[in-house]
């Protein structure tokens, strides 16, 4: 064997330490510094390799044919073109839509995780050479936790600060009594986190909680949201529903006298407003245990229960982001910090709240001890933005009007659009409308790694490098390690590094060295590792040259702020260290949102009921359907790897069913099951669990979409939930997505079953 060596990779599920043989990756595993390393890194292999690797640039045949119309996107053949060709129509596209519309007819967005890498990253590289071409409409916020984006600056402070802000697990460990976890605390999802996680840190802190004997209480469809070792009560509740349940311990805790007075005179702001709404003064319903149990399906006893033992001892109340991935999931949040108040603990060690435990493997774990060094991007001439989630809206109603934070704003009109590192076939809600939606512009540009549906909706698709076909370093977003990335292996077919292309792109129309600023790859990479270098030396840490780092191995770092306590400082002085909000305080009420004047968040927490089952009296599609993170895959990353394929049932994505809900419908595990509602239809492997609470369902999130156009409404045949989730926002306050609100029904799929072709390459033509 000539070449056979072990090499360092990041990713945003870890370190991996890839085995190369004659220039191809055969394995990764984790790294040997790693309590926990991730079980993705198995899927790397195999999808690098897959079938659906993207191999040469390729052009819609109707668009290239000068009739884009003929045959919708999604549904076209691909012709293959050479590089030169494909970045001649993109330089004349680019040309021509500026000259005609203007660069705020450019919508870049293109929202998604891309790869781990500080110089290589998709959207950065997409953005930076925008820029240099007059500018391009942006999206703003995320798919992950964009309703806390939205509300918390107007009630708490900064949420991407507070959450790296958030107490540490081992302080829970020492000081907490009682952690109630809304939405649980998924160990599957404390796998990832942006930009990579050197220690997989969570288990072991979790398990030294459970030592230490602090109680958990897992208030969760899904029992498994829960780790085992923490042996948590689990009190299923009705999805959506959280906020009922907080009130109704918050009306128990004001009924029984057991509210910490002091704590919101001096803290917050609005506490009346709140107790009138709980004591139904302002709507003749008391929010009381009787009232949250009809909602929740919590027992009322048990909701009183835990109420006391709340007040009895030191308590976190921990809020998934799932929880406010739902519809009015702004109001979940609002509703825990108003009851953590009411407790009076925030700012004590291990009391108060945290909304975002789990959502990452560092947060509450790890913080970084400085900055990293990134890529400029450049200024951005156009300032039209759309929230994130409104991306069919936009495309369905070019002008059209919306509202987002109190502002009346306008839709741009776009009329081309660039992906680059996210997969909206994968994230977005409401495949029908996006597939409908993504039919409105003049021109889609994807670059990707593989044949993913968002590709197969474009008209011009890039072939791109993987990031271990090109040289970087990773360091997570709140990491505390660095990691050499040396290029591994040739790309694939005739894929190319991102930059590379942006640079003959910029050298077509006439401004290479804007984007360039002169530098190669190897230049860029210095320049960044070296303000990374000088930001380690002023905190006091002593980094390699480049050339040694990148030839060496992982570098870890101390951790800046072991003992940090979320808002000490704030409790320890509410003057010296006012929030930034209107009045300095935790805003209970909210004079901004309320002057806002919205139908679904007013200026203090409320319950609103869930719109999929509140708009079907009849019961028609009676399930919850879940879909939260894969355990076994990023999203709908490296999904035609190994360890993804080995969970799927039958080739479709497992959806988990209760014993009593399969059994009324004549389903046992290992059946395939078309799960449909009025939006969509899929096909998903059943796997039948007392795991999940009776009318539920989960689906996972990240099967390739897979539609059969010949079938009713397009059925996807892997297992994509968002066939079946609605389109519908959070709320007018922060325009977010709210995919875990879905109504669905199922029954045994009895047909022949389809093949799946979404890890296929997809059909080519000829030109003419
Ligand atoms: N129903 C439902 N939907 C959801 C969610 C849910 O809970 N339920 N969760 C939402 C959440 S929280 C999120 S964050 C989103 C995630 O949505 P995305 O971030 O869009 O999902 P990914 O699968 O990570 O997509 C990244 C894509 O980038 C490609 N890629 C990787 N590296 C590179 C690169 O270097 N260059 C380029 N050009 N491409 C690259 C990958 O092949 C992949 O197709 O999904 C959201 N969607
Ligand atoms: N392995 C892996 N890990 C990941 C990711 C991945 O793709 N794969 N993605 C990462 C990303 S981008 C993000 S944003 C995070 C997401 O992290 P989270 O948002 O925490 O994850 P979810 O899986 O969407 O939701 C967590 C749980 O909330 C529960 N839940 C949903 N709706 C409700 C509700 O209304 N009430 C209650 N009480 N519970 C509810 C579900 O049972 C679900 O298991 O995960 C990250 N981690
Ligand atoms: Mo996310």
């Amino acid at each position: 064997m000539s070449d056979h060596k072990k090499k360092l990779t990041a990713s945003h599920w870890g370190i991996g330490v890839a085995t190369v043989v004659d220039d191809r990756i055969i394995a990764v595993e984790g790294h040997e510094s790693d309590p926990a390393a991730s079980e993705i890194n198995a899927n790397i292999a195999g999808s690098l390799y897959g079938k659906a690797r993207i191999l040469r640039p390729a052009v819609r045949k109707s668009w290239l044919d000068g009739s884009p119309a003929a045959v919708p996107r999604g549904r076209d053949v691909f012709v293959e073109v050479s590089w030169d060709r494909a970045l001649d129509l993109i330089a004349q596209e680019i040309t021509r839509v500026r000259k005609t519309h203007g660069n705020k007819a450019i919508f870049a967005g293109s929202y998604g995780w891309s790869s781990a890498g500080r110089f290589h990253h998709a959207q950065s590289q997409l953005k930076r050479f925008l820029n240099t071409q007059g500018g391009f409409v942006r999206s703003e916020g995320n798919y992950s936790y964009n309703a806390a984006l939205g509300l918390m600056p107007h009630i708490v402070g900064p949420y991407r600060q507070h959450v790296a802000q958030a107490t540490r697990w081992p302080v829970i460990a020492k000081h907490s009594d009682l952690v109630v976890m809304f939405g649980g605390m998924a160990l599957r999802n404390t796998q990832v986190s942006d930009g990579g996680v050197s220690k997989h840190r969570m288990s072991d802190n979790l398990e030294a909680c459970a030592k230490a004997g602090v109680d958990f209480v897992n208030i969760s469809p899904l029992r498994s949201d829960a780790a085992d070792v923490l042996a948590a009560r689990w009190l299923p509740v009705q999805p959506g529903s959280d906020t009922a349940l907080m009130m109704g311990l918050a009306h128990t805790l004001l009924q029984e006298d057991l509210c910490d007075l002091a704590f919101l005179q001096n803290y917050t702001v609005g506490f009346e407003q709140v107790r009138a709404y709980l004591m139904g003064e302002t709507d003749d319903q008391p929010k009381d245990a009787e009232w949250a149990s009809n909602l929740t399906g919590v027992d009322a006893t048990e909701i009183r229960a835990l109420a006391r033992r709340m007040a009895g001892g030191r308590t976190m109340i921990s809020v998934a982001a799932g929880v406010q991935r739902t519809d009015f999931g702004e109001q979940p949040m609002w509703m825990a910090i108003a009851l953590a108040a009411m407790l009076g603990q925030i700012g004590l060690p291990g009391g108060g709240y945290t909304v975002g435990y789990g959502v990452n493997a560092n947060i509450g774990n790890i913080e970084r001890p400085f900055r990293w060094g990134t890529l400029p991007q450049g200024v951005n001439p156009v300032s039209e933005f759309i929230p994130v989630a409104m991306i069919s809206e936009m495309l369905l109603n070019p002008a059209g009007s919306y509202q987002y934070q109190g502002q009346d704003r306008t839709f741009p009109d776009a009329r081309m659009v660039w992906w680059a590192g996210g997969n909206p076939f994968h994230h977005h809600q409401d495949l029908n409308r996006l597939h409908d939606a993504f039919q409105t512009p003049e021109t889609i540009i994807v670059n990707e790694l593989n044949w993913t549906a968002t590709a197969r909706h474009a008209d011009i698709v890039l072939p791109v490098a993987a990031a271990q076909e090109r040289t970087d370093f990773g360091a997570g977003k709140s990491d505390n390690a660095l990691v050499p990335m040396p290029r591994l292996v040739t790309p694939q077919g005739e894929a190319r590094v991102e930059y590379d292309i942006y640079a003959d792109l910029a050298a077509r129309l006439g401004n290479e060295e804007e984007f360039t600023d002169g530098k190669s790859i190897d230049g860029w990479l210095n320049d960044i590792w070296e303000t990374t270098r000088s930001r380690a030396t002023k905190a006091g840490i002593t980094l390699p040259d480049w050339q040694s780092f990148l030839a060496g191995d992982v570098v870890h770092l101390p951790d800046p702020s072991p003992e940090q306590v979320f808002l000490a400082d704030y409790r320890s002085d509410p003057k010296k260290f006012a929030l930034p909000t209107p009045s300095g305080k935790i805003e209970l009420f909210s004079e901004a949102i309320a002057g806002f004047d919205l139908t679904d968040c007013k200026g203090h927490p409320a319950w609103f009921p869930p719109r999929d089952r509140a708009n079907d009296p009849n019961g028609e599609f009676p399930l919850a359907m879940l879909s939260g993170q894969p355990k076994t895959r990023l999203h709908s990353q490296l999904d035609n790897g190994a360890y993804s394929l080995s969970h799927k049932i039958a080739g479709r994505e497992p959806v988990l069913i209760h014993p009593d809900d399969a059994a009324a419908r004549g389903i046992k595990s290992g059946d395939v099951v078309e799960m449909f509602n009025a939006r969509g239809r899929c096909l998903a492997g059943a796997k039948v669990t007392d795991e999940i609470s009776t009318g539920c369902v989960f689906l996972w999130t990240g099967a390739w979409y897979d539609p059969d156009f010949d079938a009713p409404q397009a059925r996807d045949r892997h297992g994509n939930p968002n066939v079946l989730t609605h389109d519908l926002r959070t709320s007018l306050l922060t325009q977010s997505p709210a995919a875990h609100s879905a109504m669905i029904e199922l029954r045994a799929f009895e047909d022949p079953l389809p093949p799946i072709e979404a890890h296929e390459q997809p059909p080519f033509g000829e030109e003419g």
